[in-house]
């Protein structure tokens, strides 16, 4: 049986996530494990809350609180939406966590006697006003790659290029927005990328089977040459770089740079979860550590393509400087954009829906369907409420909820809350066995694949499969000179239900379950064999008749919710 690692990229701390966020990592990366987990494999999906740099200490002083009160609330509520949303996280852990700070000063340690860290001093942006350094995000200026005005000090989000806060034209402070800013000494430690590049270069050049949009990233940041790069910074918050048992001095008051130590939780994590549950060591090191038996795993990152540098360059750069076996990643599915209805999502403007807002208009799995049918992948995608209006109504209502909601329905009304005994099935279900079991391995293989949008559409085309059985069947008609006739027919479209339940379980588990409850069954299991599975329900088994599947949007509502979430700007 094969062991998959799974990890999303950790959502920052600073905030809920919008649906942006949301279809960027954490849900294709929930689509995975839980599809994997149903084919029987072994998984661990990890994820958690970034939480230090300058995001965090920036948003707990806007919302007046310490940081560390503010970051465990703000997890509370990133845990509590995701389980909302269904993300199936084997542990949702925080970075500020013990096992992060261990794992980030161990690692930092092991660059340090493998001569690849070192102490540089350098020159970095003090604001007079403020009274303070500003390293990353407390700076904000232009960007010198293409000129986007609101670039940050660390990267810009418009062309994802990694920047130093030196490098912005214009700068001014983030928190106070002065431009009284000095050029000031100070001294950090620095990760010599430089010597690790050859290493890495060769490693990317392993990953032939890798998307085409990661690769290209990690290539164009790697032919302008992998630098050297600070690590540590002049915050209070975060994993302190001066330690007992540090091998340098001279780092007291600094922390390591977020992006240093939120990969490194990725490991962490995994250990949060094997000490909350009150097992050994090798629990977590068995996925992690290739000479305790993670030799046997295979490792997916999901991501936005913004992150794809620091997890194609910096984060392989710490482990693999660390000349400690370490299991790097194997595949990296990386994303594109989703904008909101004609522009971006914004969180300042509180443009566009996010995820507390979504959950309070339509359930979790309307959300999902839509946001994983119409996933950024081949370019970026654009959420406006006129195509998610009707992909709920035909997909998820006229498809999948009328399928049901009619065969149990006129199943009631002429055998009752059983499946009916009676006729044989014949040259039509025949047809229908074979092109589902076509259907199927196609999905799966579109599954296996992590094509996410063409798994939908594939998904989509098996329910779509069985309303055109039951149009043609007609039960309600062959009832009237031929009872048994219609029973055979209703005992195989009931039989379909779970079928769909078991296929559909990855993008809607909430539906799933509550049809896994309806139909009266233990477990919705995988289909091995379709013929097999289209006879799991016997004669005589009982169910209920569904409530509602899914309700139609109506006009009104689209309107309603579109100027709702248009925003300030
Ligand atoms: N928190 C950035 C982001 O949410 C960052 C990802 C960390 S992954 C280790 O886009
Ligand atoms: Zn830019």
């Amino acid at each position: 049986m094969t062991r998959t690692l799974i990890t999303s990229a950790l959502p920052y701390i600073n905030g809920i996530k919008h649906l942006g966020n949301l279809v960027g990592s954490q849900l294709p990366a929930d689509l995975h494990a839980r599809y994997l987990r149903a084919r029987g494999h072994e998984v661990m999906f990890v994820c958690a809350t970034d939480e230090h740099g300058t995001p965090a200490e920036l948003a707990a002083a806007k919302a007046g609180k310490p940081v560390a009160e503010y970051c465990a609330e703000m997890h509370e509520l990133q845990a509590d939406l995701a389980r909302r949303y269904g993300l199936s996280f084997d542990w949702f852990g925080r970075s500020s966590s013990p096992e992060n700070h261990r794992l980030t000063q161990h690692l930092a340690v092991k660059l340090w006697e493998n001569g690849f860290l070192e102490i540089r001093s350098e020159r970095q942006f003090y604001s007079v006003e403020d009274g303070r350094f500003l390293p990353d995000r407390y700076v904000e200026g232009t960007c010198p790659n293409c000129g986007y005005e609101r670039a940050r000090g660390d990267q810009c989000e418009e062309c994802t290029k990694q920047l130093e806060p030196t490098e912005l034209i214009d700068p001014r402070s983030a928190i106070s927005g002065s431009t009284r800013l000095e050029l000031r000494e100070t001294r950090h430690l620095y990760l010599l990328q430089s010597k690790l590049a050859g290493e890495i270069e060769a490693w990317i050049d392993s990953k032939t089977d890798w998307p085409q949009l990661t690769v290209s990233i990690a290539r164009k940041w790697l032919k302008e040459g992998l630098r050297d790069r600070g690590i540590t910074r002049d915050l209070s918050w975060g994993v302190p770089a001066q330690f007992p048992g540090a091998p340098w001095e001279g780092m007291e008051g600094k922390v390591f740079y977020v992006w240093f130590d939120a990969p490194i939780e990725y490991i962490a994590a995994t250990a949060e979860k094997a000490h909350a549950e009150g097992r050994g060591e090798e629990a977590w090191r068995r996925w992690w550590r290739l000479d305790e038996g993670a030799r046997d795993v295979r490792y997916i990152q999901f991501m936005g393509k913004d992150n794809v540098p620091f997890h194609t360059l910096s984060f392989p750069a710490t482990l693999i400087g660390s000349r400690e076996p370490w299991k790097l990643v194997d595949y990296i599915k990386s994303f594109n954009y989703l904008n909101y209805d004609g522009g971006q999502f914004s969180t300042s403007q509180g443009r566009g829906v996010f995820m507390d807002q979504a959950l309070e208009i339509l359930p979790a799995d309307c959300w999902r369907w839509w946001l994983l049918s119409h996933a950024p992948e081949s370019g970026d995608s654009e959420f406006t409420w006129e195509n998610f209006q009707a992909s709920v109504n035909k997909d998820l209502a006229d498809v999948l909820g009328n399928f049901v909601s009619r065969v149990t329905k006129f199943c009631r009304a002429r055998f009752g809350e059983a499946v009916p005994a009676g006729g044989e099935w014949g040259e039509r279900e025949k047809a229908l066995i074979a092109d589902l079991a076509g259907r199927l391995g196609e999905y799966e293989a579109l599954m296996d694949a992590m094509e996410v949008r063409k798994s939908a559409a594939a998904l989509r085309a098996i329910w779509a499969a069985g309303n055109e059985y039951l149009q043609e069947a007609a039960p309600w008609a062959v009832f009237k000179q031929d009872p048994d006739g219609a029973a055979a027919i209703i005992r195989f479209a009931l039989n379909l239900i779970p079928f769909y339940a078991a296929l559909s379980a990855p993008f809607i588990p909430f539906t799933a379950e509550r049809l896994r409850v309806d139909m009266g069954i233990e477990q919705l299991e995988w289909p091995q064999d379709v013929e097999a599975a289209l006879r799991l329900l016997e004669p005589g088994h009982r169910f209920t008749v569904p409530d509602i599947l899914f309700r139609k949007i109506s006009d009104e509502e689209r309107t309603e919710w579109q100027a709702r979430f248009a925003g300030r700007g």
